[in-house]
C-alpha cells in the first residue's frame, strides 16, 4: 500500500506528532487536516517517527498491538488492531515511579506481554511456531496516552500516533508458555486499592498469542522480519481507566502476581 500524501506532508506530520509526545501537546487530527489521510498514511508517519527516535539514539526493543479486545475497540471506537513500536527508553520499572509531567491524558491498560528468544524463524505463522519462539509470557501494564484532544481519534490518526504509545511496565511472575493457558488468565485492575477493571486473558482475539501471528504476518507483508528478542504488548485486555498524578495502579494476573505503578506529578 502506497501512502496518498507526499513524503514532505508525511514528514511535517511525524514532525508534529513527534514533538508533541515529547512535549505533552495536543494535535489536531491529520484525517482532519488532510481528507486523503488513510491507514497507509498513518503507518507511513509511523515509520518516520520510528527514524526520528533512531537518529536521537532512542532504542527499539519490540512491538505493540491495539485495539485487540472488544472491550477497547468499544471504548475507542475503533474495530481494526493496530500496531506500533516500542522503546528502552519507554519502560518504567514494577513497583516504580511514572511522571504525568509530559502527558496528556494517560490512561492505564492490563496486557500479556511475550519476550521472544533471540533466534526466531523470520515469520511466526501459527501459534504453535509463536509458543516455540517465546521465552517468557510476562504480566504488563501499558500506559498509552493520546496526543489528540478529548483522548478521540480515528484509525489512521491513532497509527500515526504509534497507537497512543507513552509507558509501559514489566512484572510480576513472568511463566514459560507451557505453564500458562494463555486463554483463561484472570486479570484484575485496582486503582487505589478499588477494582476498576477485569477481564480474563482470552478477551484478547481468543488467546494473546494470535496477536503476535497478526503482527508477523503484518511486518512480512511489509517486508520486514520479527526482531528475535522482541517484547510485544499483545493489547489491552478491558477497557483502559484514566490516571492522575497521586494514583497507585496494580493489575493482578492470576498466578502470575502484580504489577505495580504509581503516578507523580514531577519526575
Ligand atoms: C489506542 C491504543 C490501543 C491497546 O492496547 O488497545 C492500545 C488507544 O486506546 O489509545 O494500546
Ligand atoms: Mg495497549
Amino acid at each position: 500500500m502506497t501512502a496518498s500524501l507526499n513524503t514532505e506532508q508525511l514528514s511535517a506530520i511525524a514532525r508534529l506528532v513527534d514533538e508533541a509526545q515529547a512535549s505533552g501537546q495536543s494535535l489536531p487530527l491529520p484525517t482532519a487536516q488532510h481528507k486523503n489521510f488513510d491507514i497507509a498514511c498513518g503507518y507511513a508517519v509511523q515509520d518516520l517517527l520510528r527514524e526520528r527516535w533512531r537518529a536521537r539514539g532512542r532504542r527499539l526493543v519490540g512491538y505493540k498491538a491495539g485495539l485487540t479486545s472488544r472491550a477497547k475497540m468499544a471504548q475507542m471506537k475503533v474495530d481494526v488492531p493496530t500496531f506500533g513500536f516500542i522503546t528502552a527508553d519507554m519502560a518504567v520499572p514494577d513497583g516504580g515511579i511514572c511522571s504525568t509531567k509530559l502527558l496528556s491524558r494517560p490512561r492505564v491498560e492490563p496486557e500479556i506481554a511475550f519476550l521472544l528468544k533471540p533466534d526466531i524463524p523470520p515469520l511466526l505463522q501459527t501459534e504453535a511456531d509463536v509458543l516455540a519462539a517465546t521465552a517468557f509470557i510476562t504480566p504488563a501494564i501499558e500506559i498509552i496516552d493520546s496526543r489528540y484532544s478529548d483522548y478521540k481519534f480515528d484509525l489512521p490518526s491513532v497509527v500515526a500516533d504509534n497507537s497512543s504509545s507513552a509507558h509501559y511496565v514489566i512484572g510480576g511472575c513472568p511463566r514459560r508458555p507451557d505453564q500458562v493457558d494463555l486463554r483463561t488468565i484472570g486479570i484484575v485492575v485496582l486503582q487505589n486499592g478499588e477494582i476498576v477493571g477485569e477481564a480474563a486473558s482470552g478477551a484478547v482475539l481468543g488467546n494473546p498469542v494470535r496477536t503476535i501471528v497478526m503482527l508477523s504476518n503484518w511486518l512480512a507483508d511489509r517486508g520486514e522480519a520479527m526482531a528475535g528478542g522482541s517484547l510485544i504488548l499483545t493489547g489491552g485486555a478491558c477497557e483502559a481507566r484514566q490516571v492522575s498524578a497521586g494514583d497507585s495502579v496494580c493489575a493482578r494476573f492470576q498466578g502470575m502476581g502484580d504489577v505495580i505503578v504509581r503516578f507523580a506529578g514531577e519526575d
